[in-house]
């Protein structure tokens, strides 16, 4: 009952060594959820620019009773033509595509970075492309705030939102005005997490590690039968080689039993005396010493 307990665990203590930051991608998260968020970073693609003819929702979700900022850092899509915009980034506040729109079909260079801030704990990303022309995409700083006073567990930025304790020494600017970032000690630093778990990866973790560690343990289980009874046979035939006949292998598997199952009596080629298995008194030798 515990062994899942503990690989449960331990999957959620890999995550949470990684951190509270997250890096996820529209072009590999493409109509996924990303649940239970704290904070992290969106970007259109993994490659330089963004792919042609993507349609991808993505949903990002914090903690309950908390709001979501986000802070894009790049905005550079595919220039407007007679008015419409070929590829574009839409931004819908909630769960789903139908909730209300915090900007609709958003596309060209912004070269100021730019903040929105939702009205829950849900946001949703729209991005499509068509089928030619190529930029850079978007990249986009989320993070879960609330407004003061700042509860335990949290941290009070300057500019007066309170975000998660564990975004302060990250190396990345929640705050907005770095003030998470300033005054940090060496052991407070944590360093840029690269890749985030979601619920899904760490069941799938807990899984893997249990599937494993049975395994593991059937193979070991099973080795050990082995050398014990290798380990039972090799005393066996130890005591009693001296005063065997020559015998072959299939005389042995008869006689001893396959695995050394059986312990049959043999008779000695010098004496005809009946040699017995280890720990039984010999009649022969009986004989003689009386
Ligand atoms: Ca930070």
């Amino acid at each position: 009952m515990f062994l899942p307990i503990y690989i449960i665990w331990v999957c959620t203590l890999v995550t949470s060594i990684q951190g509270e930051f997250t890096q996820d991608f529209m072009s590999l998260s493409c109509g996924k959820w990303l649940a239970s968020r704290i904070s992290g970073r969106l970007e259109t693609s993994t490659s330089l620019t963004y792919s042609n003819n993507m349609n991808c929702d993505v949903t990002i979700s914090v903690s309950n009773n908390k709001r979501i900022i986000l802070m894009f850092k790049r905005f550079e899509i595919e220039a407007p033509i007679n008015g419409s915009c070929p590829d574009f980034l839409s931004v819908y506040d909630g769960l789903s595509t139908a909730f209300p729109l915090m900007f609709d079909q958003k596309c060209g260079t912004v070269v100021e970075p730019f903040s929105l801030n939702t009205s829950s704990n849900h946001v949703t990303l729209r991005f499509v492309s068509d089928d030619s022309a190529v930029f850079r995409g978007f990249e986009v700083e989320y993070t879960e705030f609330s407004d003061p006073p700042c509860t335990s567990g949290e941290f009070e930025c300057t500019s007066g939102i309170c975000i998660n304790e564990g975004n302060k020494c990250d190396d990345v600017n929640q705050c907005g005005d770095n003030s998470d970032e300033s005054q940090c000690t060496d052991s407070e630093e944590k360093g840029v997490v690269q890749t985030g778990w979601t619920l899904a990866e760490m069941i799938g973790c807990a899984v893997g590690l249990l599937i494993l560690l049975i395994i593991l343990i059937i193979v070991t289980v099973k080795l050990y039968q082995r050398y014990k009874r290798n380990q039972s046979e090799i005393e066996y035939m130890s005591v009693n080689t001296l005063y065997e006949y020559p015998v072959t292998d299939k005389y042995n598997k008869y006689k001893i039993g396959i695995r050394g199952r059986r312990e049959p009596r043999q008779v000695s080629f010098y004496s005809n005396v009946v040699v017995m298995p280890p720990g039984e008194k010999n009649n022969a030798e009986n004989d003689l010493t009386s």
